[in-house]
Order: C-alpha cells, then structure tokens, then sequence
C-alpha cells in the first residue's frame, strides 16, 4: 500500500514554519557526509548570490543514515534555512524526491531545483542555471547537460538517452541527470500519479521525471553546467540494480505512452541555457573483465527467456558473443533492435523489470563494446559515438513499431 505521504510529523511541522518561501533546492542523500557539506555550501551561495531577493530553503531527505549527513547540511547551509529530515516509505531516492516534491507544496514556492549529494564539481552557478529558466518563466523543466567522462553515465548513454530520443522525439542529453529545475505545478504533476510503490520511488524516479515533462508537453531546457564529478560507479560491478529499475519504468512508461510515441519520426534539439565550453571530465573506472563475466552469467541465465524475446540474429551474435568473450558484434544497430525486441513484449503485459533484467546481460556486452569503440576517443569523440548510436535507435523506429504491431511475439527467422 502506499503512504499518504513521505513526510514526517516533525519536517511538515517545520516546512509550516518556513510556509511563503519561493524557492526550494532539494538535497536527497544516503550516507553522503564526505560530500554533502560541499553540496549544501554551493547550494546556499548559488540560492544567495543569483536569487538575493527570493525567499528560500533548502530541503534535505535522507534515508537514515547514520554517519552525520543531514547534520552537515544544517552545518553547511550558511544562514538559509534549512529542514533536513527522514522520509517516509520505501527505501530509494525516489522517496527522498516525494518528499522533495511535498515540501514545495507545503510551502506553496514557486519552484526547486534537485542536486545530488555526492557532486563534487557543483558550483552556485548550477542553481542559477538550474533554476534561473524555471524563475523567468521560459521553462517548465531544466535538466543537466555536462561533460561525463566517458565510461560514466552508461545507462544514460546505451539506453535513457537514445530511448528517451527516438520514442518522444526530443535530444534531452541527460534525461537521469539526477540535477534538476521544475516548477511546482510539474511537482504536483508528480506527485499524482500512483507510482510511489514501484521502482519510481528508487532509481526509477529521474526517467520518470523526465518523461512525464515530455509526455506533458512541458517546456524543457538543457542548463550547461560544465563537468559532473562524483561518486562514480562501475558500470559492471555496480549498476545491475539501478539498470533494472530505470529501465523497467522507461518500459511501463512506454506502454502507457503508446499514443505519443507512435507518429514520432526523427527528433528536435532542445535548447541549452549557458555557453557550452569544452571539458574533460575526470576519468571514470569501467573493468571490462568484469563486463564480459557478468554478460556471460547472464546470458546462460536468459537464455531460455531470450528465445521468446530477442531476433535470431540477436540470439546468435549474443551466444557467439559469450563463448568467445568478445563483444565487439554488440554494434547500436543490433543493441537498438534488441531493446526493441524486449520492449515490444511488455505489449503482452509481461513484467517491465523482468523484462529489464532479461536485458541486463546485453547491456553489460553493449557496454564493454563502446569502451573499445571509445578506446582513444577524447570527450567529443566518444560523444560522436553516443550520437551514432542514438540515430541507429531512431532508425529502427519503424522495427519497433512493427514488432509493437504483432503484439511483441517472436518475429520471423531472418
Ligand atoms: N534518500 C535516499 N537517497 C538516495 C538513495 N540512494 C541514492 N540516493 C541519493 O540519490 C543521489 C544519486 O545517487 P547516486 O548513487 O550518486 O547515483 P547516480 O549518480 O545517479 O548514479 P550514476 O550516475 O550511474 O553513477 C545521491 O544524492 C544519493 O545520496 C536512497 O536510498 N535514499
Ligand atoms: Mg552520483
């Protein structure tokens, strides 16, 4: 069942006492109290030096951590008030966001910005630009673009980015960004819909975000904000879990939207607030060894599920593919055509997240295949490849759509 609310007694209480404020930066965190004093420090500076006149506080959901982190950000928060507290419901950062959302309602402000607790390279121009399009009315959502190094982001670049592109028809560069600008009607937006029991209240909640501002026909604007430095992940050894929850919500939500996405061909640019300047990010650790490990488990794992789901030919480069340990036959075309494949079945209402998971290995092939396609490449070249891959995923649009067309079901041997 889900909870009324994501907020306590205590933190209503205290967003009461702050009701009238204009402008919120939400802070979710879990154990973040290396990192978090930083967040909250430029947060407080931005909210001071671009929006003097403006009333505001800041809002920090935790998930019970016991290493200090919401007593850094009442410490750090330099004179701007500041309500940190727990959330209410299941565990994950979507939660610690209702939460997010519910005290800009409480507080009746006009808009908020989402940062991540573990950023290292954030500055007070972040909430400037995060917020300042949301301010003046020419946005109604502002999403992060900044240089990533390339083997961070890699759920972003196989799968939110180019899906997101090729089914809505918009470049939104970062749709899981996880740094966000929104005014409050969109908050409000979110908070009704009855997702706060599934994945969207964990890794779910930034695609969900996002695609319901583009499903809205909300205004959405790209704030440049430089390079994102933070806690990185490897994408085989950490992001198993994460990749499951993002893109089982992608999927739910792409039947739920079938009606939009349908007569979307191509895609538009989105506009970018702030100059964009060249940067290389700091380099991120991705263990191939590891990629090609976990791809091989899980393709014994799902082979049998595989059968229903992916084309012959899908099938066959993936099982060469694992008995050989090279992944270099996991091109875009084919990676394109295969999360078509596993998204045309959730046409017969199979589950999205086993749906997701039976993706999972491919993703882990498809990754390691980029990093020797990147091998050498600086930030703008391996932008290039991430740009090639996008347009193979808006080129098989219309293989999509004849296997969404034929319910998902095993397509002809070809
Ligand atoms: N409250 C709460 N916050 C969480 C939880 N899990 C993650 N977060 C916060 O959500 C933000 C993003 O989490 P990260 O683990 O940095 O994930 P990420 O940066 O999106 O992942 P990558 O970009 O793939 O590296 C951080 O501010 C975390 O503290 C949770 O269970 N509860
Ligand atoms: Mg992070």
């Amino acid at each position: 069942m889900t909870l009324i609310s994501a907020l306590d007694a205590p933190m209503r209480e205290a967003l009461r006492a702050q009701a009238g404020a204009d402008l919120v930066v939400g802070i979710p965190s879990f154990r973040n109290a290396a990192t978090i004093g930083h967040v909250t420090q430029a947060a407080a500076e931005g909210l001071r030096a671009h929006f003097p006149d403006a009333r505001a506080v800041i809002v920090n959901a935790d998930g019970g951590s016991e290493d200090g982190t919401p007593d850094r950000v009442r410490a750090s928060a330099d004179g701007i008030p500041t309500i940190a507290g727990r959330y209410q419901g299941r565990s994950g950062k979507g939660s610690a966001f209702r939460a997010i959302f519910e005290a800009v309602s409480l507080l009746n402000a006009k808009a908020c910005a989402v940062v991540d607790s573990d950023l290292r390279s954030i500055t007070p121009e972040w909430i400037a630009r995060l917020l300042g399009p949301v301010v003046s009315g020419n946005a109604g959502y502002v999403t992060p673009l900044y240089a990533r190094h390339k083997h961070d982001g890699t759920i972003t670049n196989t799968v939110a980015y180019p899906l997101t592109r090729a089914l809505y028809g918009a470049r939104v560069r970062q749709p899981i960004g996880g740094e966000f600008g929104f005014a409050a009607e969109l908050a409000h937006v979110w908070l009704a819909e009855p997702v706060w029991d599934t994945d969207v209240a964990r890794f779910g909640i930034d695609i969900f975000m996002t695609t319901t501002a583009l499903a809205r026909g909300v205004r959405v604007a790209q704030a440049f904000l430089g390079a994102k430095i933070h806690d990185p992940k490897d994408p085989g050894a950490d992001l198993g879990p994460m990749f499951t929850q993002v893109v089982g919500t992608l999927f739910t939500l792409a039947r739920h939207n079938e009606a939009l996405w349908r007569g979307v061909t191509g895609s538009r640019d989105i506009a970018v607030i702030g100059e964009v300047r060249p940067v290389e990010p700091e380099p991120v650790n991705a263990s191939v060894p590891i990629l090609v490990d976990k791809f091989r488990a899980g393709a014994k794992e799902q082979a049998a599920a595989w059968g229903g789901l992916l084309s012959q030919k899908a099938q066959a480069a993936a099982r060469e593919a694992a008995e050989s340990g090279d992944t270099r036959a996991i091109s875009g075309d084919l990676w394109a055509r295969a999360v078509y494949d596993i998204l045309a079945a959730t046409k017969r209402r199979e589950e999205s997240e086993t749906l997701a998971r039976a993706l999972l290995p491919l993703y882990f092939a498809r990754v390691a295949a980029l990093i020797d396609e990147m091998k050498g490449l600086d930030h703008a070249g391996a932008e290039g490849v991430v740009e090639q891959q996008a347009l193979a995923f808006e080129r098989a649009k219309p293989y999509l759509l004849d296997r969404w067309g034929s319910g998902g079901a095993q397509p002809p041997r070809l």
